[in-house]
């Protein structure tokens, strides 16, 4: 059985829950196709999230990596195409906060997903789920995560499938927040599930 990292982050700025960490904790240890799923809670800090990764993909050596983040105020669930070289943002849970910065001095300015974005989002669509492919991941720790882990696999495992999902916020964020739409654990619980599904019949 192949091995697929997921992660998710802890909650950060002005969301007090982040149903990402609930979505991986539910689905640690789960199998999705021929993916047996290892689920670990990075932290939202520019200084240590890139290496939380790395460090996992070194200790579980995945076959793929699946990133999720929270994109509060999105209605939709949507694959990243692109990860940029850049730094810059609001504060992090550290309080820090670059600008303008660089993740990698002698990286490429981004890189592209090596997930099947496209046939997710068909396949989130054809489920009922509102879907659509997003060309930006920020600049905030999402972005940065999935630049450290494409930068990691483009030395180390080219062909290792590595990218970044971000997903709207549950009901009971959207609750608690006051000004952002929401999605139902369920739904949000299916739209991952899909994605890993269709990255499990791709390869
Ligand atoms: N979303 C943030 C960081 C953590 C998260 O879940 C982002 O989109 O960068």
């Amino acid at each position: 059985m192949k091995k697929l990292l997921l992660t998710g982050f802890e909650p950060f700025l002005s969301f007090p829950v982040n149903p990402t960490m609930q979505l991986v904790e539910k689905l640690d240890g789960t199998v999705i196709g021929d993916y047996k799923i290892c689920g670990k809670i990075l932290s939202v800090n520019f200084n240590a999230s890139g290496e939380e990764l790395l460090n996992y993909i070194e200790k579980e050596t995945p076959d793929a990596v699946l990133s999720l983040g929270l994109a509060g105020g999105r209605y939709k669930m949507t694959p990243e195409r692109v990860a940029l070289n850049v730094k810059d943002g609001e504060p992090d849970n550290e309080g820090h906060q670059p600008m303008d910065e660089t993740i990698e001095l002698e990286g490429p300015p981004a890189y592209f997903s090596t997930l099947p974005i496209r046939k997710m989002v068909n396949r989130l669509s054809d489920a009922g789920l509102p879907a659509a492919l997003s060309n930006s991941a920020g600049t905030y720790l999402c972005n940065n995560v999935m630049y450290a882990g494409l930068h990691w696999a483009a030395h180390h495992r080219p062909d290792m499938p590595s990218g970044f999902l971000h997903i709207p916020a549950s009901f009971e964020l959207a609750m608690q927040h006051g000004k952002i739409p929401g999605w139902s654990l369920d739904e949000l619980l299916k739209g991952v599930t899909i994605c890993i599904q269709t990255l499990s019949d791709e390869n």
